[in-house]
């Protein structure tokens, strides 16, 4: 059975991108044809400027809503990153493995330090290893499969780097895992910016669904969607990445083809409209069940403790074999 694991960072409110991206596969296929783990990043929301309560109420929110899209404890394992120390004490080996100006070439870090400088912030030396700690995240559980958006597989291309180094330096020790994005909605784009990500940690407020957005706040950002100066619904992510934007999202609530859907539409305003309350409906349940689970903390507490203590035990053995293969003494 392949290892599945893959996690998300308490750094904002989860959006429409982070479910149908991710999310919403996590727990309607890869819980149930794998051995999945699915963690609450929380050491990754550390990298950048960050208000420590905030973080802890995102981490709380997020595992909810982890749970509200459908994963079930009985199937997967659910926990937060902080709770498994396997995870810092396998990242500073890589880090030992891996090179500087390879992180320096990461997409991520590029973008958040310019932002980071840009609010007048410095930035964090965390920000430019936390590739290796998202690698760590990955090759402790000998994940065979990373589900993520497009965003992210850059970063596994570097987790695959990384392993397959260290096994050829220091002998065979972790499996080699490979991203895998999404057919559809594998990067949705902010509706008023359709050529940026629609990122949970953006300013731009009204280009960004987020999961627990009521639906008329959802109907209002739909319908304002930035669109672009053709009159025809044609599916051309280049040349119109507005439309393409909306009819990807209508394409991923809706289980159709974006090419496919451009052609049933005659204007945007009906393309926006139905888009709008595809998603309204996508997000139903997952708002339902939220509620649910906010009115039960200890259940929620239950599930997060319970996760961590099998995510430690399956780390444990492969963290241990890493140390030993580098030139570690066993523990006395
Ligand atoms: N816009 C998106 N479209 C498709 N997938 C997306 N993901 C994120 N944004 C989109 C996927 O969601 C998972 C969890 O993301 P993350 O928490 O690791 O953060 P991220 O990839 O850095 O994305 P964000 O939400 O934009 O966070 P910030 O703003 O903090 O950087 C991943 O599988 C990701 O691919």
């Amino acid at each position: 059975m392949a290892r599945v694991f893959s996690g998300i960072k308490p750094t904002g409110h989860l959006t429409l991108g982070n479910y149908l991206g991710a999310m919403r596969r996590w727990a309607d296929v890869d819980q149930h044809r794998s051995d999945a783990l699915f963690c609450i990043v929380d050491l990754h929301a550390l990298t950048v400027d960050h208000d420590p309560a905030r973080v802890r109420r995102l981490s709380r929110q997020g595992a909810t809503l982890l749970l509200a899209s459908g994963l079930d404890p009985e199937l997967c394992t659910v926990f937060v990153q902080s709770h498994v120390g396997e995870h810092t004490r396998l990242s500073y080996v890589l880090e030992c493995v891996a090179t500087d100006g390879e992180m320096r070439r990461m997409i991520q870090y590029k973008e958040k330090s310019v932002r980071e400088r840009a609010r007048g912030g410095s930035v964090r030396l965390s920000l430019l290893t936390y590739p290796a700690l998202m690698a760590a995240d990955i090759l402790a559980y000998g994940a065979d499969e990373v589900p993520v958006g497009d965003d992210q597989t850059q970063h596994v291309e570097l987790t695959r780097d990384l392993a397959v180094r260290f096994n050829q330096r220091y002998g065979h020790t972790f499996v080699v895992p490979r991203a895998t994005p999404p057919a559809v909605a594998a990067r949705v784009m902010n509706l008023q910016d359709p050529t940026s990500k629609m990122g949970k940690s953006d300013d731009s407020g009204p280009g960004i669904v987020y999961l627990l957005d009521e639906p008329d706040v959802v109907r209002k950002k739909v319908m304002r969607a930035v669109t672009d100066s053709g009159q025809d619904v044609v599916y051309d992510r280049e040349a119109r990445p507005g439309v393409a934007n909306l009819l990807e999202i209508l394409a991923a609530c809706t289980g159709g083809n974006p090419a496919a859907l451009g052609g049933v539409y005659e204007s945007y305003g009906a393309l926006k409209k139905d888009t709008a309350e595809a998603v309204v409906e996508v997000l139903r349940p997952v708002q339902a069940r939220h509620k649910e689970l906010c009115a039960d903390p200890v259940y929620v507490e239950g599930v997060l403790r319970d996760g961590a203590e099998k995510a430690r035990a399956m780390a444990r053995p492969t963290v241990d074999a890493a140390y030993r293969a580098i030139g570690l003494l066993e523990p006395v």
